[in-house]
């Protein structure tokens, strides 16, 4: 007997392909706005300028081959919601900068969005489509690379920043996870358990807010009382 734990999804559905929609522009979004926040970023540290510029160029490949996803499964991605879901971290993200502050962009980027997408692309590899399937894997490597550049330069401005990045993780966290809930039902619908995605958000945050130097009780103080807040409104 084989015993077999793939599961079944039928990606042609209606239930499906609308639920992907707004899925798949969620994510459109989140990689443009990468893409640009990364050439911004650029602009702000030059002396990291050539290393940004290829990160941005990865997140440009991703938002193309993520089109392509929709494409596949002749899906029109819903831009317009996404974008609105967005707006609130790439204001936030681009004031700041305005402003010449570097920690809460960094945080917004390379911290809480890079670890959404690799929370939120692991849940999706067991139930994607063959097609998105190959692509998503080596997106999130790419992914990695991203967190590890924001997780490095915060690590060695810790002593300078420590209370400007507990800062902003307090005050970003809640607008991530709002994105989050908005997308719950179709997620679950596309075959993703939101709670395991928030679960894994989580382990990544506290593991890189370690990384970065604050202490076990101080990760939990700003990472795992957010998400708990967060989800008791959910
Ligand atoms: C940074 O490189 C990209 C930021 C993208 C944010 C992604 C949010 C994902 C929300 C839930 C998606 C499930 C996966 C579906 C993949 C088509
Ligand atoms: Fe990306
Ligand atoms: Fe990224």
């Amino acid at each position: 007997m084989t015993v077999s734990t793939a599961p079944t999804i039928d990606y042609s559905t209606e239930a499906y392909r609308k639920a992907y929609a707004l899925i798949n522009g969620v994510v459109i979004m989140g990689e443009n706005h990468a893409d640009h926040h990364f050439r911004l970023l650029a602009d702000a540290i030059p002396a990291d300028r050539e290393e940004l510029l290829a990160l941005a160029a990865m997140e440009a490949r991703h938002a193309r081959e993520f089109v392509g996803c929709g494409r596949n499964l002749r899906v029109q991605a819903d831009i317009p919601l996404a974008r609105k879901l967005f707006q609130p971290l790439h204001d936030s993200l681009t004031s700041a900068l305005e402003q010449g502050d570097l920690v809460r962009p960094l945080v917004i980027q390379c911290l809480i969005i890079e670890c959404f997408a690799i929370a939120a692309y692991h849940c999706y590899l067991p139930v994607a489509d063959p097609y998105a399937k190959g692509i998503t894997t080596w997106v999130i490597d790419d992914e990695h690379l991203h967190l590890n550049y924001g997780e490095q330069w915060l690590q060695r401005n810790f002593s300078s920043y420590r209370e400007e990045i507990a800062e902003a993780c307090r005050r970003e966290l809640p607008t991530t996870l709002t994105i989050l809930q908005e997308l719950w039902s179709d997620l679950e619908a596309i075959g993703i358990a939101p709670e395991a995605l928030v679960a894994e958000f989580n382990c990544l945050l506290n593991d890189s807010l370690g990384a970065i130097g604050f202490q076990p009780k101080e990760v939990m103080a700003i990472s795992t009382s957010a998400v708990a807040r967060a989800l008791a409104h959910l």
